[in-house]
C-alpha cells in the first residue's frame, strides 16, 4: 500500500474500524476515507455502489459490522445474520466491481466449530456445528470469507479474510446487555465501586475460556497482512490472536482488582456459557512475522483508562 493510496476504513467509529484509522494515521497514510452508518447504510447496495462509483477506493478494509455478545448474539439472530450478510454481499461486490486493488474481511473466532479441537486452526472450518448462540452471525461470516474465496478464484480479486478472537479496547460497547464480557465487566465492576455495591452479578459458570487481544494490535495486524501479503500468501483465512486464553473468572478477578473493587462476585447461572473455549491456533501468522504488543493487563489498564471518559455515553444505557 502506497503512502498516498485511496484507503477506505468501512465502519470507522467502531472498536475496529477506529483503531484501524488510529493504526493508518500513524503509520503516515495519507489518502484516507471513512464512512459509517450515520453518513449511509453499507446494508443498501445502492448506496454501496454510489460510494464505490464517486469514491474509487484502491484498498478496503471492511470493519462494518452488526455485532455484540453472547446475549445480543442469542436474542437477535434475524438481525445479525440480515445485517451483516447484506453489508457484506455489497461491499464485496462493489470492491469488485470497482477494481479494488486490496480488500480485508474481518471474520471472527466463532466461526469455528463449539467443540474444535483446541487452539483451533484455520483448517478447523466447518468440520462440525457451530455455537448455538452465535450461528447466525457465524454464519454470516463464513458467508463472507467464502464470497472473498470465489470471487478471488473466480475473478482473479486479491480479497483476503482473517478471524481475529474477541477483542477489546477504546471506543468498545458498554451497554449491558448486547455488549461483550471484557468491556461489561469493567463497566459493572467500576460502577459497583463508585456505588459501593456488595456484590457484582457475572453471566454464566465463569468457566469457560476466552482468548483476548487489544484491539490496537489487531489494527497492526491488519495494516501489516495488507502491506506485506496476498491472497495468494495467505489462503482462504488466517487466524489473528494473542495465543493464550484465561477463564471468565480469572478475567473477572484480574479487571475486579485493576478497578480496584472489594466486594462479591455472583454468577447468574440462567444466563449461557456459551462454546466452552475457542482458542485461536496463531501460528501461521506468527510465521509471517507477526505478533502482538499489548498484554491482557496492559490492554484492560488502557481500556479502564478510555472507559473513564467515555462512561458519561453509557450511563443511561
Ligand atoms: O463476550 P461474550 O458475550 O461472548 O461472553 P462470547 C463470553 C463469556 O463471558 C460467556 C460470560 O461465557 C458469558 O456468559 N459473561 C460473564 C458475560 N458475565 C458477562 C457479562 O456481564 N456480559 C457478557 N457479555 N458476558 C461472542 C459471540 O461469544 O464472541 C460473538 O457471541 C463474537 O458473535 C464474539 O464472535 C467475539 O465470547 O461467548
Amino acid at each position: 500500500m502506497e503512502k498516498d493510496a485511496k484507503i477506505y476504513v468501512a465502519g470507522y467509529k467502531g472498536l475496529v474500524g477506529s483503531a484501524i484509522k488510529r493504526k493508518l494515521e500513524e503509520k503516515g497514510y495519507t489518502n484516507l476515507i471513512f464512512s459509517d452508518i450515520d453518513d449511509f447504510d453499507l446494508q443498501r447496495q445502492t448506496e454501496t455502489e454510489a460510494f464505490f462509483e464517486k469514491e474509487k477506493p484502491e484498498y478496503v478494509f471492511l470493519a462494518a459490522a452488526k455485532v455484540g455478545g453472547i446475549w445480543a448474539n442469542k436474542t437477535y439472530p434475524a438481525e445479525f445474520i440480515y445485517s451483516n450478510l447484506s453489508i457484506e454481499v455489497n461491499v464485496i461486490h462493489a470492491a469488485y466491481k470497482h477494481g479494488v486493488k486490496k480488500f480485508l474481511f474481518l471474520g471472527s473466532s466463532c466461526i469455528y466449530p463449539r467443540l474444535a479441537p483446541q487452539p483451533m486452526k484455520e483448517a478447523h472450518l466447518l468440520d462440525s456445528p457451530l455455537e448455538p448462540t452465535n450461528e447466525a452471525y457465524a454464519i454470516a461470516k463464513i458467508a463472507g470469507l467464502k464470497m472473498c474465496r470465489y470471487y478471488n478464484e473466480q475473478y482473479g480479486t486479491n480479497f483476503i479474510s482473517v478471524m481475529p478472537t474477541n477483542l477489546f479496547g477504546p471506543n468498545d460497547n458498554y451497554d449491558l446487555q448486547t455488549s461483550h464480557v471484557l468491556p461489561a465487566l469493567i463497566r459493572k465492576f467500576h460502577e459497583a465501586k463508585i456505588n459501593n455495591k456488595p456484590f457484582v452479578e457475572l453471566w454464566g459458570t465463569g468457566s469457560p475460556k476466552r482468548e483476548f487481544l487489544y484491539v490496537d494490535d489487531l489494527a497492526d495486524a491488519v495494516v501489516f497482512l495488507m502491506e506485506k501479503y496476498d491472497y495468494k500468501d495467505i489462503g482462504e483465512i488466517i487466524n489473528i490472536g494473542c495465543g493464550e486464553d484465561i477463564s471468565i473468572k480469572e478475567l473477572a478477578e484480574m479487571i475486579k482488582s485493576i478497578v480496584g473493587y472489594e466486594g462479591e462476585l455472583k454468577w447468574d447461572t440462567d444466563k449461557p456459557d456459551g462454546t466452552p473455549r475457542k482458542l485461536l491456533d496463531v501460528s501461521r501468522l506468527k510465521e509471517l512475522g507477526w505478533t502482538p504488543q499489548h498484554t491482557l493487563k496492559q490492554g484492560i489498564l488502557n481500556t479502564y483508562k478510555s472507559f473513564l471518559k467515555e462512561q458519561d455515553r453509557w450511563k443511561s444505557r
